[in-house]
């Protein structure tokens, strides 16, 4: 008997900062969370998986309309013609959402009243799992639990911040390994974490990470655990990649380049290895140029855009390749091409009073903030972050696009590109 256990589907995630940014993309990058879905129940179908369980935040909490909830339930209608069985449980964006959408009898959607227990007699399996009733649920889910049920493989189906493995994510539903342990279930099928982490393995506990990442903060291979059951034993637990688009950050240290040539040498090779990592899928990619050279003022300007144009051909000629960002963070080495140190050194201190000058720095700082707003509905958004992502320090971006206006400035000045 084999079960595939999939949490934080998140279908149709807004990111509409990023459909602003992505341009004809965008589709394809908004819509690789639907994508994956598919690939996910393909991947059932194909491998005659008996048991699909699902660990909450199925969909986002936001949705005015029943578009996700149709899509999901004709999903589920393609697993009930194969007579694959689903069990679910509703996490903290699901809870959120007031939308209800009766699902084909395969699926078993558990309470939100009440702890309960799905037996499956001809598998050997009972499922112990409750759903959220709200968003903000901080009491311990798991202290009331059913006893595991004797001669049964017992499974835990939870939406859970465990105790140090929560990271930025909300403090719902918190419990310890300690009392996940105490229930003496053979496996613990979590869900919240969005990075796959395997918390235990006698008994297993495991977050199997969201099915498909939507943000450079969800960098790196995701997918589902795969976990097979011989003799009423689990027998193995593995990691199955399902994901449609990788995100990943390229950073390419660029200090052995002293020509444009050979720098955008470096650049396609970085970049044709990055795109086979991510196996023929869409790579969205933060590319970061760093490293000590004498470009890195004609990099920082680039006043005649060779190095935007070079990094939108590598782009074309790997083809899948989508730049959510590009930050050059090289440093000048010495000996670079500014003619007249004076003026260096009165841009340098320029730029130093400013950031000494809390007058200064407050005024700057409003007038970053007016752009920012103009242009994206939110800060969170305009770095790609989700809503319980990495929080940005607005002195830390004071600080960078003092360093950009610096070094774009000393580029323009040398005149060399
Ligand atoms: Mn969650």
């Amino acid at each position: 008997m084999r079960f595939l256990h999939a949490a934080d589907i998140h279908l149709d995630s807004p990111l509409r900062g990023l459909r602003a940014r992505a341009g004809e993309r965008a589709e394809e990058i908004a819509g690789a969370p639907r994508a994956a879905f598919v690939r996910l129940i393909d991947f059932v179908i194909e491998q005659k998986i008996e048991l699909l369980l699902l660990a909450g935040d199925n969909w986002d909490g936001g949705h005015t309309d029943y578009g996700s909830l149709l899509f999901f339930a004709d999903q589920m209608a393609r697993l009930n013609r194969e007579g694959v069985r689903v069990v679910m449980i509703q996490g903290n964006h699901d809870a959120e959402n007031q939308l209800r959408l009766t699902m084909p009898t395969n699926v078993k959607m558990l309470s939100n009243r009440a702890p309960r227990t799905e037996l499956f007699e001809d598998l050997g399996v009972a499922i112990h799992g409750q759903s959220y009733p709200r968003r903000d649920v901080v009491e311990n889910l798991a202290a009331k639990y059913p006893a595991a049920v004797p001669g049964m493989l017992n499974i835990g189906l939870l939406h859970t911040a465990v105790t140090g493995y929560a990271g930025a994510h909300r403090s719902y539903a918190p419990c310890t390994i300690q009392d996940l342990r105490d229930k003496s279930y053979d496996y613990w099928a979590l869900g919240h974490v969005h990075a796959r982490t395997e918390l235990n393995r006698d008994p297993w506990i495991v977050y199997p990470g969201n099915l498909q990442a939507r943000f450079l903060s969800e960098a790196g291979e995701k997918g589902a655990t795969l976990v097979t059951v011989r003799n009423g034993r689990i027998n193995e637990v593995e990691h199955v990649p399902l994901d449609m688009v990788r995100w990943a950050t390229v950073n390419v240290d660029v200090a052995g380049c002293t020509t444009q040539d050979q720098l955008a040498g470096m650049l396609q090779e970085r970049l044709r290895d990055a795109m086979n990592a991510a196996g023929g899928r869409t790579v969205a990619a933060r590319l970061v140029l760093s490293g000590t050279t004498p470009l890195h003022f004609a990099l920082k300007a680039d006043a005649d855009g060779w190095l935007e144009a070079e990094i939108e051909r590598a782009g074309l000629d790997l083809d899948h390749l989508w730049f959510e960002q590009v930050i050059v963070a090289t440093r000048q080495s010495g000996g670079g091409r500014v003619a007249d140190s004076d003026v260096v050194s009165e841009v340098e201190r320029t730029v130093e009073r400013i950031r000494a000058n809390t007058q200064e720095r407050t005024l700057l700082a409003g007038q970053i903030k007016e752009v920012i707003d103009k242009l994206v509905p939110s800060l969170a958004e305009l770095v790609g972050q989700g809503p319980d992502g990495e929080v940005l320090d607005p002195d830390a971006i004071l600080d960078a696009t003092l360093n950009d206006a610096r070094d774009i400035l000393l580029g323009r000045l040398t005149g060399s590109s």
